[in-house]
């Protein structure tokens, strides 16, 4: 049996769960690890970053890799196409999701939920990023229905964590959604929020999501 280690906020960590989950693992859940420096969590995650997985053989860390490694030992349900150069289209989608929006929209996520501070230069750069990357899904992303066409893959787990978080991040620092610019994105998000795995990986973002902020609420 293997096990995902996580903070149901994380949404690196709910990408991993959704992928399991869309693929019909059956996985323990350990939803109470956070993210620390501290030699216990170093010695699980050389990074000191959530998610890992543990498996009979040892730990695994970066979520991208752990999907891929959930794709050669569970095979039965695939998330990506048959064909290699589709497949390579999926991951192509992930990557650009991933380097070019989410982690640019990252570097405003304490100033956004969490008191921390973003000079107007570090927002400046990162809205420059954004509207890149942006650009960048725009002419990737196929929307028919799914990210990369027909089929739910990877790049729609991706997606359905990933674009919450940088709607939210974005609103809240630019007083706007920066996804409105590809108006695709609110269709397929409906469509994404009618899977029941979906339901339930957003579900539990959001009720840990209230529960850390009414404890940090509490404490301050
Ligand atoms: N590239 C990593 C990113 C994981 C990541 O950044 N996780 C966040 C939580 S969402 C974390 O652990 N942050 C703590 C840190 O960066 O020290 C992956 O894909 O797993």
């Amino acid at each position: 049996m293997i096990t995902i280690c996580g903070f149901p906020i994380s949404n690196y960590y709910n990408k991993v769960r959704l992928a399991a989950a869309e693929k019909g693992i059956e996985y323990k859940d350990d939803a109470s690890v956070f993210p620390s420096q501290d030699a216990a969590l170093l010695a699980r995650s050389p990074m000191g970053k959530i998610p890992f997985l543990e498996t009979e053989h040892g730990l695994i860390c970066e979520s991208q890799v752990i999907c891929e490694y959930l794709e050669d030992r569970f095979p039965e349900k695939s998330l990506y196409p048959a064909d290699p150069y589709a497949r390579a289209k999926v991951r192509e989608l992930i990557q650009v999701l991933e380097l070019h929006i989410e982690l640019v929209a990252r570097r405003l996520l304490g100033a956004a939920l969490f008191g921390a501070s973003a000079s107007d230069e570090t927002k400046a750069e990162v809205k420059r990023d954004l509207d890149k990357g942006l650009r960048a899904v725009t002419h990737l992303a196929k929307f028919s229905p799914y990210l990369a066409g027909n089929e739910f893959t990877l790049a729609d787990c991706c997606a359905a964590v990933h674009f919450p978080l940088i709607s939210l991040v974005t609103k809240i620092i630019y007083g706007e959604d920066i996804l409105v610019g590809i108006p695709q994105v609110e269709g397929y998000m409906k469509l994404l929020g009618e899977r029941p795995t979906v339901q339930k990986i957003w579900a539990e973002r959001d009720a840990t999501f209230q529960a850390v902020m009414a404890s940090r609420k509490k404490s301050s």
